[in-house]
């Protein structure tokens, strides 16, 4: 399908899912949301996807929600934003974090307001050290939205989560690596070349496997350790009976790469 503010592509393993609205930097109206949502359901439906690609065109990631999309005035009507997060940002936030496949997202610019949040909601980030996190929402007044409230205690603790949420300040990617909100930062000039490398190794992997490590770590977060455990071993045991185990174990005992299915 052709689309008008995205573009996306299956190849070489890899869903490539780009936001295509450089000049408003990617920012997301209810047009651009249809899309995306219609090319994840593309690659949660082509089996040779192995991995999900989420970036940006243009010197921007994303700059969350498109503010000149709609008509909000001083004294003007009022905007259910509630509505929009039904229909939108959550429905993203939960098909991202339950992708079938690792997610990975190629920061290539400024990432602020949900942009910055939907990046944390893929598994591995990975930022040019020139893009930058703004949590924007408290310049207009709003909360961190599109999971920034859950992501970011997590990742960087509630003092730093509190401090980006108040005062909306750029965090650098370089900064980002160093707090643990992303997974690495990466010179502009190596930026292209190391998102193929990463994105060839997760098309390669046992990535059923993957997912389920997510699951679990996110699980964690909600579990006792003795639930934890229980969790772990029934995953294990799914995994246990899957073909990549099989191929993994016969790799290593006849010394030689594998060839991870995915199943
Ligand atoms: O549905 C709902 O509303 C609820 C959900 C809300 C989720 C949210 O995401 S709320 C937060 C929305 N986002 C923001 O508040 C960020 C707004 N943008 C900025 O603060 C800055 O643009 C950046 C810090 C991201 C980047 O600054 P800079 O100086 O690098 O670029 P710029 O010049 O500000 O922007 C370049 C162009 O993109 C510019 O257009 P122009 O002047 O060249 O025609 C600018 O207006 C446009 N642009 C940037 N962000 C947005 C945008 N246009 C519409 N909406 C945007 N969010």
């Amino acid at each position: 399908m052709a689309y008008d503010h995205i573009l996306y592509e299956s190849r070489g393993g890899v869903g490539r899912l780009t936001l295509n609205r450089p000049d408003r930097l990617n920012s997301f109206n209810d047009a651009m949301h249809a899309e995306v949502r219609d090319a994840l359901a593309a690659a949660r439906g082509d089996a040779s996807v192995r991995v999900l690609l989420l970036t940006g065109a243009g010197r921007g990631f994303c700059a969350g929600q498109d503010l000149s999309d709609r008509a909000v005035a001083p004294g003007g009507a009022a905007v259910d934003l509630g509505a929009s997060i039904d229909r939108n940002y959550k429905p993203l936030v939960l098909a991202l974090r339950s992708m079938h496949v690792p997610t990975v997202c190629a920061v290539n610019g400024v990432a602020a307001g949900a942009g910055a949040n939907l990046a944390l909601a893929c598994d591995i980030v990975v930022a040019t050290k020139s893009a930058s996190f703004i949590q924007a929402f408290c310049r207009i007044g709003l909360v961190p939205d599109s999971g920034g409230t859950y992501w970011l205690p997590r990742l960087v603790g509630t003092a730093r989560a509190i401090g980006l949420a108040m005062l909306g300040d750029k965090v650098t990617a370089e900064q980002a690596a160093a707090w643990g909100m992303i997974w690495q930062a990466v010179d502009d000039a190596a930026f292209a070349e190391a998102v193929e490398k990463l994105l060839a190794h997760l098309a390669a992997a046992p990535t059923k496997g993957l997912v389920a490590a997510r699951r679990a770590i996110h699980a964690s977060a909600s579990n006792a350790l003795e639930a934890q455990l229980d969790l772990e071993r029934d995953l294990q045991r799914e995994l246990g009976y899957g073909e990549d185990y099989r191929e993994g174990v016969a790799a290593f005992v006849e010394k030689r790469a594998p060839r991870f299915t995915g199943k």
